[in-house]
């Protein structure tokens, strides 16, 4: 269903690129009844889409940047997509590559097909904390890595969050790696995350989100991970009895547009556009994180058993996964992690 209406929305998409209708002349006008003399505002449509729905923070996150957009200034129209109507992660990047959508704000996991650099943030229990997160992606080293998107047509903007994320699935009270032994898990396509949870000793396997609900409820999988707001949000309680709080990973998204969206904006429409996705930004990661503080009561209220572990039963999950750190640490992503472990050290 959500497929067909990703390609649907495609094809009208290529159709109207033949019929010459290009993004930076599919304008949209404002104002149809200013006095004659007046110019009606010219403005340009701005396309995001997201895989999460509208009940999630990132949605509001967006909403919030739309709000603040328009205050600033009125010729950009921003437009709304969430649950994968614009395709997946991947795809959306590549919408924007393509010019068929101005704007996105995937994961991490899957940025890394395209900046090699990025998979930095792919090494389990890297971030402590939220606050140790912050710190590096807000500084010079996230700002690099943000940088780098425009050399593949990809203006990075800021860092929202995902958060950390915790293993859920259908059948097994996972309190050690032992517990997940064949256990088939969703991952995001990323090949260190599908590293770390073969070590854990799962049978993982990459799969795009807008899939995965279907995958659950249909058993194709046992188990997926993401932070507590996705499971509640999306409604994994439905399909999936155990959350063990592994926060095996924490999951940053980048709030990107087109490169050549931003190449077209003016210096004003710039500033516009960087400041209220910085206001989005702390908007989204305030209710993010009191989403992911208080609704494991609410998972647990719809029937799911929330597994906390002692600092012990965490400390085995992350001996299996510091295993795979040599593997993958290697090149530019071995300066970078390098480079994180330091600044976390300070
Ligand atoms: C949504 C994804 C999602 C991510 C995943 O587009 O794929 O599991 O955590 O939230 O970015």
């Amino acid at each position: 269903m959500k497929r067909s209406l990703a390609i649907l929305l495609t094809l009208m998409l290529v159709v109207g690129l033949f019929a010459g209708c290009t993004p930076k002349q599919q304008t949209t006008t404002e104002g149809g009844n200013t006095p004659a003399e007046t110019k009606p505002v010219e403005k340009r449509v701005m396309r995001i889409g997201i895989g999460l729905n509208e009940d999630h923070p990132q949605f509001k996150g967006l909403e919030k940047f739309k709000e603040e957009l328009n205050k600033k200034v009125d010729t950009i129209d921003v437009q709304l997509f969430a649950n994968s109507a614009l395709g997946d992660d991947r795809a959306m990047m590549e919408g924007l590559q393509l010019g068929t959508q101005e704007g996105t704000c995937p994961s991490t996991a899957p940025i890394g097909n395209f900046v090699e650099e990025f998979k930095v943030f792919d090494f389990p229990y890297l971030f402590p904390d939220e606050a140790s997160a912050d710190k590096v992606l807000d500084g010079e080293i996230g700002q690099e890595l943000l940088d780098s998107l425009s050399a593949k047509g990809m203006k990075g903007l800021v860092y929202w969050e995902n958060g950390f994320r915790n293993l859920t699935n259908r059948q097994v009270e996972v309190r050690k790696p032992e517990d997940m032994k064949g256990l088939k898990v969703r991952t995001m396509e990323n090949p260190i995350h599908l590293a770390a949870f073969r070590a854990f000793g799962a049978n993982p396997t990459p799969m795009a989100f807008g899939e995965l609900f279907t995958a659950l409820q249909q058993k194709t999988v046992d188990g997926q991970e993401n932070p507590i707001a996705t499971i509640y949000y999306n409604k994994f309680y439905e399909v999936q009895g155990y959350t063990t709080l592994t926060k095996h990973l924490y999951s940053p998204f980048v709030f990107m547009i087109s490169q050549k969206f931003w190449d077209e904006s003016t210096p004003e429409e710039q500033e516009a556009i960087m400041e209220a996705a910085k206001i989005a930004r702390d908007h989204e990661r305030q209710l993010n994180r009191e989403a992911n503080e208080t609704l494991s009561k609410e998972l647990e209220a719809n029937g799911m058993k929330v597994i906390e572990l002692t600092p012990e039963e965490q400390q085995a999950f992350q001996t299996k996964a510091q295993a795979i750190y040599g593997e993958f640490a290697q090149g530019k992503i071995a300066e970078y992690l390098d480079r994180v472990q330091k600044e976390l050290a300070k």
